[in-house]
């Protein structure tokens, strides 16, 4: 292929859509065609952006964590991840595939928590400059089916605690983002049942893998 970077692909979607779980088809599947990929999330993804993450998740009674300070960590935590692990990896030719990467920003600290989207616009040209994802998978589903496909997990985290309402800002947040770059993004009805929403998963990757080999 002409361009020697790998793709970088991310997978957004609510609470529960099943991200982890098509990921794991999507693992099978460059695999099966021999492409060199790692597979990453958000926050997360290095030594200190895991403890970033954890940060984040936990559940603190005594004090609020401010929209601002969320923000500014989930950048911190991305800025980390990005020098340390995408960048290194799309260089060397690898794909990366992200669970969540800015828009999920856009849809939990701008949509969600209300934070104005100006600020969250300039801190993804400070810590990204001009690197964006090439594919966004968007699963969408509604929120209440998400949280009930996820409920049997142990404790509630910090953004699991959150009230449905908050879930379906989220959600047409994404959908807002899919319709305004439609080259970008592509979203799939996760309401399907999984062999469904895996099926069309591979067609977009086997799509775009062809179009890639075109360009050759
Ligand atoms: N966050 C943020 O606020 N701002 C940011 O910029 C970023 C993140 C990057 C952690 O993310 C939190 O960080 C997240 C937003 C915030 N919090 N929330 N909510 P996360 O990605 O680690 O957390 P998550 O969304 O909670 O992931 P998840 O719950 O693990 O969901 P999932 O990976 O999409 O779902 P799953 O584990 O693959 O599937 C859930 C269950 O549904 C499981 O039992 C599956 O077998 C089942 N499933 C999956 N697909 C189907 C279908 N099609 N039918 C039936 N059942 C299914």
């Amino acid at each position: 292929m002409k361009n020697k970077n790998g793709l970088f692909i991310t997978i957004e979607g609510v609470e529960g859509v099943g991200k982890s779980t098509n990921i794991e088809t999507i693992k099978q599947f460059l695999a099966d065609q021999g492409i060199d990929f790692i597979v990453t999330r958000e926050p997360g993804g290095t030594i200190w952006s895991e403890q970033i993450r954890d940060l984040l998740l936990k559940v603190n009674d005594d004090e609020d964590l401010t929209g601002l300070s969320e923000l500014l960590l989930i950048f911190a935590a991305r800025a980390q991840h990005l020098d340390r692990l995408i960048r290194p990896s799309l260089a060397a030719g690898k794909w990366v595939i992200c669970d969540r990467f800015t828009d999920a920003t856009y849809a939990y600290q701008g949509a969600g928590r209300g934070l104005d989207r100006s600020k969250i616009a300039e801190l993804e040209t400070l810590v990204q400059e001009e690197l964006r994802p090439d594919l966004t998978i968007i699963l969408d589903l509604d929120p209440l089916t998400g949280l009930q496909r996820a409920q049997n997990r142990a404790a509630l985290d910090r953004f699991e605690r959150e009230q449905l309402e908050f879930f379906e800002k989220v959600r047409q947040a994404y959908l807002d983002i899919a319709s305004a770059e439609q080259e970008r993004c592509i979203v799939v009805d996760a309401s399907q049942d999984l062999e469904a929403v895996s099926s069309e998963l591979l067609i977009i990757l086997e799509e775009k893998l062809s179009l890639l080999q075109q360009d050759d």
